[in-house]
């Protein structure tokens, strides 16, 4: 095993540097399981708080420089105030999240309910999310629908498609030449028998339907045991229609723990398909966001270290020697290809990122440097009273 030369840790350096990772609001405030979420000492209470932990977050990795919003836990009364507080913070704001997941009266369904009424509230709150997004400037509308049947025969699984058609036809005709529609596929939960957007399939033939400004977020945390999330990553990037990820890790079901904290292997294999597809620079459109819940862990230490888990990945990815591995595979020498790709995964990237965060100004440990802030501190005292914001489940 050689060690990588200088030429190339320049080269991966250079690109380590344009990397953005996008953090999610929801993860700065409560949020957990069905069962409990526990509340946290210092934890956000309004939108504001959370932009504010976001900021610190980018302050100490260098690439977090957008927070993703979640409507309504993120309601504000001015959006362009929210967005210049997160400027004075050094970040924007990111993408928007609808929420038709929460209302009583999504009980059947939000934009496939049987009672057009329903989905015509459910439609509007999404047009809602558009015009939150021309205040905020964010590019991205992102949409997760829990939509789907406990038990067969519930309701027409056809006629459900149509709806959910009409509905992403309607939102999609709302947005602005430079806005995009990401829409997101989860197995299955809350719904248990049927999802209505359920696979990168169905969401990949839905954004196909729609039109160049749909496109398909991959959830690491949304599919199948045992399902090969690269060859989705790969098939996706090859034809065009890979918007975004929403990086967790999981060793179950949607467990939304730290990004490679349960497969370090798998986010290593998913950015190597980023990096061979030529897709980890910010000009190739993809939105790379964490969606991640910190219910037992410190919040924004847990955020800290899943942009460190991502960076890591990354660099690995970025070391795999191309033309060795191209050689290997051509002449069809499967151990040799095989082990090109664990060479890059089993170095150690720490030290070439700690001198990484050196040039850029920053301390080579943000998760030390976190620690010796005396950020937390402050926030326990100053957020004492008040009610901690929360995901509202
Ligand atoms: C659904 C999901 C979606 C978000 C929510 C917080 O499981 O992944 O992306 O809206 O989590
Ligand atoms: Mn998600």
């Amino acid at each position: 095993m050689t060690q990588p030369d200088t030429r190339t840790l320049e080269r991966v350096k250079l690109a380590l540097r344009s990397q953005r990772i996008e953090t999610p609001s929801w993860a700065y405030a409560n949020s957990g399981t069905r069962f409990k979420v526990f509340p946290q000492e210092g934890v956000p209470r309004n939108p504001y708080e959370k932009v504010a932990d976001a900021g610190v977050v980018h302050q100490l990795t260098g690439v977090a420089p957008t927070v993703a919003l979640h409507i309504p836990w993120d309601r504000v009364d001015d959006y362009a105030d929210l967005a210049a507080f997160a400027g004075d913070h050094g970040i924007g704001l990111g993408a928007i999240n609808a929420n038709v997941f929460q209302d009583n009266d999504y009980k059947l369904g939000s934009v496939t309910n049987p009672d057009p009424g329903v989905r015509r509230k459910a439609v509007d709150h999404l047009l809602e999310c558009v015009d939150i997004m021309d205040r905020t400037g964010s590019r991205d509308l992102k949409l997760w629908f829990s939509d789907g049947t406990n038990y067969p025969g519930q309701d027409d699984i056809r006629a459900r498609q149509d709806r959910l058609a009409a509905a992403l036809r309607e939102t999609y005709d709302r947005l602005g030449d430079d806005q995009r529609l990401l829409l997101e596929y989860k197995l299955f939960e809350p719904a248990f028998y049927a999802t209505d957007v359920p696979d990168w399939g169905t969401a990949y033939a839905h954004c196909l339907e729609l039109g160049p400004k749909a496109q398909v977020v991959i959830d690491t945390g949304h599919h199948a045991p045992g399902t090969n999330i690269e060859f989705i990553v790969a098939f996706l990037l090859r034809v065009g229609k890979l918007g975004a990820f929403d990086f967790n890790s999981r060793f179950y079901a949607d467990d939304d723990l730290m990004v490679g904290s349960a497969d370090p292997f798998q986010l290593f294999r998913i950015m190597y398909e980023i990096v061979r597809g030529d897709a980890l620079a910010p000009e190739a459109g993809i939105a790379f966001m964490l969606d991640q819940c910190h219910n037992i862990e410190a919040k924004i230490p847990a955020i800290i270290r899943s942009v460190l888990n991502v960076q890591e990945a990354t660099a690995k990815a970025l070391l795999v020697d191309a033309d060795a591995l191209a050689a290997a595979q051509r002449s069809g020498d499967v151990l040799a290809a095989n082990a090109v790709l664990m060479d890059a995964y089993n170095t150690d990237v720490r030290p070439l990122l700690a001198e990484l965060r050196t040039d850029l100004g920053l301390d080579p440990d943000p998760m030390a440097a976190y620690a010796r802030s005396g950020y937390f501190d402050r926030i326990r005292a100053e957020r004492a009273g008040g009610q901690q914001a929360g995901w509202g489940a």
